[in-house]
């Protein structure tokens, strides 16, 4: 493992911002000091007039992910390649239960399909029964897996969606052994009738995607997911959070001290529902659930940001190619080509969460650089159990490091990203802000367009207790 020097870059933490060289040793960070003297054979970088700063950590991914009858289509060497050029060096995917099985089975398959990652991975587990064996090997995977994170559907009845009796119950087993429960807040059973008689009607359209899935369902059930948590006495983490009446529930409980934290999505910050109007099929592209909603809605996310309501913004890169080919209609939205219900729901995003979130956030809004380290990096790591780790840069953290251009523009295109997906939910739009060098526990991963990490150089991370900010 080479000895790293990062010189003269500006260093922004979530609390510090200023100029200093960092060495990194054995693959963390050995010193920080003005003008740091070192002989031959240590690897030099220049990161004059670049940001530096600890590696992104995206908490919310599906990599090679079998849903329903689709699988996402990054294995796990793509989509963390993706994420590395995008800036992110650590990942938090979800793995899964299957119905009738121990989710420690799940978990040995996950750790199979991510023994590829190109960098360091961690896994929540979803949970689809809960019974009293599931509850047991719940804390199984919390003491000795580091699993510290649970993902409870209250949405898709009879594939994923739990009902309140067992959310409570994971809940609870959660709360008492120092994890936390991840959400995903929509009233399945509404939802349901709504799609079944959209389909029924002929209403069959992407648009219908969006218009069967109200947010006031969403604000519902994340008033009901907080009320439960905070009788189970959980930390409790919104995912994916899209509609406004959730905010309003999320802040309520805030202020009443409940620990219910939140995250929301790029997409539900620079895109809105008007996308499922394009033409053909192209609505297909942007069917995520929750899905877009309107500029109220979007005005709403950027208020939590604002207020810390919203406290990590993650991808939810869940990517299905438009196209059939070449992968194939499981991996692909033509599936519901004559059934918007039939579409797997999902999109991209892993590689361009970093540079969008900073032009938004930063070039746009006008907030801190350490607000930006905090919602992408720092925030995440400390919920999920992998701070100081990960998560920023002092002496003894991991060397994941970006170097960013803060003034550099550039143009999103789906044709340059890494990742397997065939478009980006962000074509053509410019961008300002660059990731230039990417260093993964100190080996230099992405030198500009460069692809120097190799697969399995990533980590499998045992977290520990989620839930603590
Ligand atoms: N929820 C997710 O978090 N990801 C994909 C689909 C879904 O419903
Ligand atoms: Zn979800
Ligand atoms: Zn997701």
């Amino acid at each position: 493992m080479s000895t790293v020097l990062i010189k003269n870059g500006r260093i922004i933490t979530a609390v510090d911002d200023y100029q200093a060289d960092i060495l990194i040793e054995d693959g963390r960070v050995r010193t920080i000091g003005k003008d740091i003297a070192v002989g031959d054979g240590v690897e030099v970088h220049d990161a004059a007039g670049l940001l530096v700063i600890p590696g992104g950590v995206d908490v919310h991914t599906h990599l090679d992910w079998e849903f329903g009858s689709a699988r996402t289509v990054d294995t796990f060497e793509t989509g963390t390649m993706a994420a590395a050029f995008g800036g992110t060096t650590t990942v938090v995917d979800f793995c899964n239960q299957n119905h009738g099985e121990s989710p420690l089975v799940g978990l040995e398959d996950w750790y199979q399909r991510s023994a590829s990652a190109c960098i360091d991975v961690a896994a929540h587990m979803i949970m689809l029964d809960v019974n009293d064996q599931s509850l047991e090997d719940m804390k199984t995977l919390i003491h000795r897996e580091g699993v510290s994170s649970f993902k409870l559907f209250m949405a898709y009845p009879g594939v994923l969606m739990l009902d309140d009796g067992a959310l409570f119950k994971a809940m609870r087993m959660a709360g008492d052994n120092g994890a936390m429960i991840c959400v995903h807040a929509e009233n399945g059973g509404v939802i349901q009738v709504l799609v079944d008689e959209a389909v029924a009607a002929g209403n069959r359209s992407p648009k219908f995607h969006s218009l069967t899935r109200p947010t006031i369902m969403e604000g519902e059930a994340t008033h009901r997911a907080i009320r439960i948590s905070e009788l189970a006495e959980t930390p409790l983490y919104i995912v994916h959070l899209s509609a406004a009446e959730a905010l309003a529930a999320v802040t309520e409980g805030r202020d009443r001290g409940i620990a219910v934290h939140a995250e929301t999505c790029p997409h539900y910050l620079f895109l809105t529902d008007e996308e499922y109007d394009r033409p053909e099929f192209e609505g297909a592209k942007y069917v995520m659930t929750p899905p877009l909603r309107t500029h109220h809605h979007q005005e709403a996310m950027w208020r939590g940001l604002k207020t810390n309501d919203l406290q990590v913004i993650s991808t939810d890169h869940c990517p299905f190619c438009f196209a059939e080919q070449p992968y194939g209609l499981k991996f692909s939205k033509q599936q519901g080509a004559d059934d918007f219900s039939k579409i797997p729901n999902g999109a991209p995003g892993l590689e361009t969460r970093l540079p969008l979130v900073f032009d938004g956030c930063v070039n746009d809004k006008g907030m801190s650089l350490n607000r930006f380290v905090e919602l992408t990096s720092t925030t995440p790591a400390k919920l999920f159990g992998m701070f100081p780790k990960k998560g920023t840069i002092a002496v003894g953290t991991d060397g994941d490091i970006v170097l960013f251009d803060p003034d550099e523009t550039w143009t999103i295109t789906a044709a340059e990203h890494h990742s397997r997906i065939d478009y980006s939910l962000f074509e053509g739009r410019a961008v300002q802000g660059r990731v230039k060098k990417v260093f993964s526990r100190g080996n230099l991963v992405v030198d500009g367009t460069n692809w120097l990490g190799r697969a399995g150089g990533g980590e499998i991370l045992k977290r520990s207790t989620s839930g603590v900010i």
